[in-house]
């Protein structure tokens, strides 16, 4: 057993104490009731899931295994001579709920640049892909087709005990997060590059390598997606990527198959596709107002133009946060320290100051404040990377530390299928009367 695995294998032996004696000796304790809005409304605010690696305040915003995104940007290892935390390190944090140390940090990395090679059929497939399809679709198209390889869905066939799965989750989880950046840049290398691919370097971190793969190796942008690859990764377990992720996996699905099918839904305007759906936004503001930096007034105007169409603001609102989401402010900390006076990141501080208004106006937003997508395009443009069709496969290449280290443990603990019950209006309609009629 490799070292990681091992010390994983120790450590999460408290944990599966824990979740053993709650089952056994608490499961009568009452959480609290549920109404039929919440039936209607998408189970929001119902406790379904448990989920350690992440967990989101509606007022504070996210925390992985206690710690904030300013305690992290701190706290967490670094490259040498690094700024921003590693991914690496945010991941070791979720799976062990320990802080890692910079070698912690460096074993993860060695472990996934050992399992980075992609086998060849997945780029013969992604060749073969017309050059339109869409990136997050050759993304969760070229996860697939890795599954041919997986140990778990071997080890399952060849009768491994229920017991022992976690072990190839965990095999599987290290395979697959060692090839996605090769994957994705890619992707990108293909669909936007001509195909001129760049090979990875081994003397690189993880975030570091992706950026270089990906064609931009200039010091700020690696030290801009460590932290764009590290503030993604988890967000809570009800989201629709965390939430695909467990659902599938609980079937005994491996972690190809889990992911892939995450990826399906991290692609929805609603979810993931925001991030590129706020530039396609913002360049055609720009487009319809005539020039590259519009007045607060001309962007107003948009706005409501944008509400009057039926559609939403990109980048603003959300399910669960009440607050300007914390991995928007930790963008924008890296924006006015690298890029104070770039156009697109001055329009995203314009949106901050009249976006939220304008969705209190409207009644019935509940949360006017900007999400992560609000900011992470402007980035990006501001680095050259323009293709924003693409931004989506950068937010999943992250999303997979949460998923797929929250798959490990939910195979080490041994949780069960899901299965939630579902009611037909019927019953509702006789509950919502016998409410208003009492016997
Ligand atoms: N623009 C316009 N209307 C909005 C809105 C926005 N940004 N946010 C919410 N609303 C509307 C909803 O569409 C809903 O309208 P109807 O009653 O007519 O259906 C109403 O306000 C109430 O919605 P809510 O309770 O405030 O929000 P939900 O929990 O239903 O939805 C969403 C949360 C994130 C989907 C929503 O805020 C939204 O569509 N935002 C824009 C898209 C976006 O930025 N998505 C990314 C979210 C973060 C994320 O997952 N990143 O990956």
């Amino acid at each position: 057993m490799s070292e990681f695995k091992e010390r994983f294998a120790q450590r999460a032996e408290k944990m599966r104490n824990e979740y053993q004696d709650l089952k056994k000796n608490h499961s009568e304790v009452d959480l609290g009731n549920y109404n039929i809005g919440q039936v209607l409304g998408g189970m929001r605010g119902m406790i379904g899931l448990l989920y350690d690696t992440s967990a989101l305040d509606p007022e504070e915003g996210i925390r992985f295994r206690g710690y904030s995104i300013p305690e992290l940007r701190e706290k967490l290892p670094k490259v040498p001579g690094g700024t921003e935390p590693m991914p690496e390190a945010i991941f070791y944090l979720m799976l062990m709920d320990e802080l890692p140390s910079y070698e912690d940090a460096d074993m993860v990395t060695r472990t996934w640049r050992s399992r980075s090679d992609v086998p060849n059929h997945v780029f013969t497939m992604l060749d073969g892909l017309p050059m339109n399809t869409h990136p997050m679709t050759q993304f969760s198209m070229a996860v697939m087709a890795m599954q041919s390889e997986s140990m778990f869905a071997r080890a399952y066939q060849d009768g491994a005990s229920k017991a022992n799965l976690w072990e190839y989750m965990f095999e599987d989880v290290m395979t697959l997060i060692g090839r996605l950046p090769r994957i994705a840049a890619y992707i990108y290398r293909r669909t936007y590059k001509n195909g001129d691919h760049i090979a990875p370097l081994d003397n690189l971190d993880w975030a570091g390598n992706f950026a270089h793969m990906l064609g931009y190796d200039q010091d700020e942008f690696k030290k801009l997606m460590r932290l764009y690859l590290t503030i993604h990764v988890d967000h809570e377990g009800g989201n629709v990527s965390a939430h695909t992720t467990r659902l599938v996996g609980s079937a005994l699905s491996d972690a190809y198959l889990s992911f892939s099918a995450a990826m399906n839904g991290l692609a929805g305007p609603l979810h993931g596709l925001a991030n590129q759906e706020v530039i396609r936004w913002i360049f055609d503001l720009q487009k319809v107002i005539g020039k590259s930096l519009p007045t607060k007034e001309e962007i107003e105007k948009y706005i409501r133009k944008t509400l009057d169409e039926g559609r939403v603001v990109p980048g603003y609102g959300h399910a669960v946060l009440r607050k300007t989401d914390p991995r928007f402010t930790a963008q924008h900390d890296f924006a006015m320290k690298y890029m104070p006076n770039d156009e697109i990141v001055q329009i995203v501080s314009m949106l901050y100051d009249v976006v939220p208004g304008i969705l209190n106006e409207t009644g019935k937003v509940k949360n006017p404040w900007p999400n992560v997508d609000a900011h992470s395009g402007a980035l990006l443009v501001h680095y050259g990377m323009v293709e924003y069709d693409f931004y989506t496969v950068l937010f999943g290449v992250s999303r997979s530390l949460g998923v797929l280290a929250s798959l490990i443990l939910d195979r080490y603990l041994g949780l069960p299928l899901e299965r939630p019950k579902s009611v037909t209006t019927k019953f509702l309609l006789k509950k919502a009367s016998s409410m208003q009629n009492p016997a």
